[in-house]
C-alpha cells in the first residue's frame, strides 16, 4: 500500500472547510487509490468546530483517510506536509482599509509560510485561496526562501470554472465543448476571462459569441463580480463551488492537463506576457508530471492587452502596500 499523502487545511472549520474535507478524504483531491493524512489548522477558538467536522469524517469511514490531526500550531500543521490548502483567511469587515486588511493577512501568511519552510516535505504544493489570495500567496512564498517559488499558487479555478459555465450557456453549449478558457491577473474584480484564446468546438470563442457588447458588459462582469451575486442570493459566500475549484486546481496540477487543453492558475510570473516577475498572477498553464508551465507563445491584442495590464497594476499595488508595511 502506499504511503498516505499529507494534506494541510488551514481554516478547516470554516465553510470552505466543511465543502472541502469530505471531498478530499473521499479521494478526489489527489487519485482514488491516494490515500491521504488530513491535518487541520485553526485558531484556537474554532478548533472545537473542527474537531466536531473530524468526528463527521471519522462517521464517514472513509477507505483512504489514513488519520486526522488538528492543530492551532502552524508549525504542526505543516510538518511533512505534501499538500497546503491556505483557506483560513481574515476577511474584510467594516470600516477596515486595504492596508489594514494585508496587515492583518500578513499576520497569518508570514508564519504559515515560515512553518511551511520549517517543515514542508519536498515535494510540497501550496495553494492559497484565503483573500486576497495572490498576494496572500506571496507573503507566504517570501516567507519561505527554501522552497522552490513556484510551489506557491493562488487559485483563479473558481473564475476559471465560472467563466466556462457563462461561455456554455451563452452559446448553449457543453462545458466539455470548451477547451482553452484563461484567466489573466489577480482574483479579483479586475481579473479578466478570456475568450480570444478559448475555444468552443475548434473555434475561437469571440467569434463564435460574436457579440462584443455582451463579451464586455455581460460575460466579463459577471463572472468577475459572481462572488458578490453569491452572496447576494445565499446570503453567504461561495462555498461548495470554491471547495470544488479547489480540488479541480490541485488535482490538476499532480495529476495532469488534458491534452489540447489548458487551465487557469496563478502562479509566479517569469516575466511572461509583460507580468513583473515575481507577481503571483494568473495564467493559462499546462501540467505534466506533475509540473506547470506558464503556456507561451499567445497573441495578446490591444483589448485583452489593457484588461490584462490593469488586472496586473493592481497586483502591483497589492505588493508594494505589502512591502511598505514589511510583510515581504
Ligand atoms: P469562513 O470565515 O467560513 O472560514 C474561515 C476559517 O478560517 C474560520 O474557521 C477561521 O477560524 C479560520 N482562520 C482564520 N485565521 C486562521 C489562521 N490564522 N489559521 C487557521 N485558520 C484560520 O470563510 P470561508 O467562506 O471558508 O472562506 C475562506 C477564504 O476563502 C476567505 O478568505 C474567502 O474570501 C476566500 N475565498 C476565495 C475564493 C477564491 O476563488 N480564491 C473564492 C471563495 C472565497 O471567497
Amino acid at each position: 500500500t502506499r504511503t498516505p499523502v499529507n494534506v494541510t487545511v488551514t481554516g478547516a472549520a470554516g465553510q470552505i472547510g466543511y465543502a472541502l474535507l469530505f471531498r478530499i478524504a473521499s479521494g478526489q483531491l489527489l487519485g482514488a487509490d491516494v490515500p491521504v493524512r488530513l491535518r487541520l489548522l485553526e485558531i484556537p477558538q474554532a478548533v472545537k468546530a473542527a474537531e466536531g467536522t473530524a468526528m463527521e469524517l471519522d462517521d464517514c469511514a472513509f477507505p483512504l483517510l489514513s488519520g486526522i490531526d488538528i492543530t492551532d500550531d502552524a508549525k504542526t500543521a505543516f510538518d511533512g506536509v505534501n499538500v497546503a490548502l491556505l483557506v483560513g483567511a481574515r476577511p474584510r469587515t467594516k470600516g477596515m482599509e486595504r492596508g489594514d486588511l494585508l496587515e492583518a493577512n500578513g499576520g497569518i501568511f508570514k508564519p504559515q509560510g515560515e512553518a511551511i519552510n520549517a517543515g514542508a516535505a519536498d515535494d510540497v504544493r501550496v495553494l492559497v485561496v484565503g483573500n486576497p489570495a495572490n498576494t496572500n500567496a506571496l507573503i507566504a512564498q517570501r516567507h519561505a526562501p527554501d522552497v522552490p517559488a513556484e510551489r506557491f499558487t493562488a487559485m483563479t479555478r473558481l473564475d476559471h470554472n465560472r467563466a466556462l459555465s457563462q461561455l456554455a450557456k451563452k452559446l448553449g453549449v457543453s462545458i466539455t465543448d470548451i477547451k482553452k478558457m484563461t484567466i489573466w491577473g489577480n482574483h479579483s474584480a479586475t481579473q479578466y476571462p478570456d475568450l480570444f484564446h478559448a475555444e468552443v468546438n475548434g473555434r475561437v470563442a469571440a467569434e463564435a459569441v460574436d457579440d462584443q457588447a455582451w463579451l464586455e458588459n455581460d460575460f466579463i462582469p459577471t463572472v468577475a463580480k459572481r462572488g458578490a451575486a453569491i452572496i447576494e442570493a445565499r446570503g453567504a459566500s461561495s462555498a461548495a463551488s470554491a471547495a470544488n475549484a479547489a480540488i479541480d486546481h490541485v488535482y490538476d496540477w499532480v495529476n495532469g492537463t488534458a491534452e489540447g487543453d489548458w487551465v487557469s492558475m496563478a502562479v509566479p510570473s517569469d516575466g511572461s506576457y509583460g507580468v513583473p516577475e515575481g507577481l503571483i498572477s494568473s495564467f493559462p498553464v499546462t501540467v505534466e508530471d506533475g509540473k506547470y508551465s506558464i503556456v507561451q507563445g499567445l497573441e495578446i491584442d490591444e483589448f485583452s492587452r489593457g484588461r490584462i495590464d490593469a488586472s496586473v497594476a493592481e497586483l502591483v499595488e497589492e505588493r508594494d502596500a505589502v512591502q511598505a508595511l514589511g510583510l515581504i
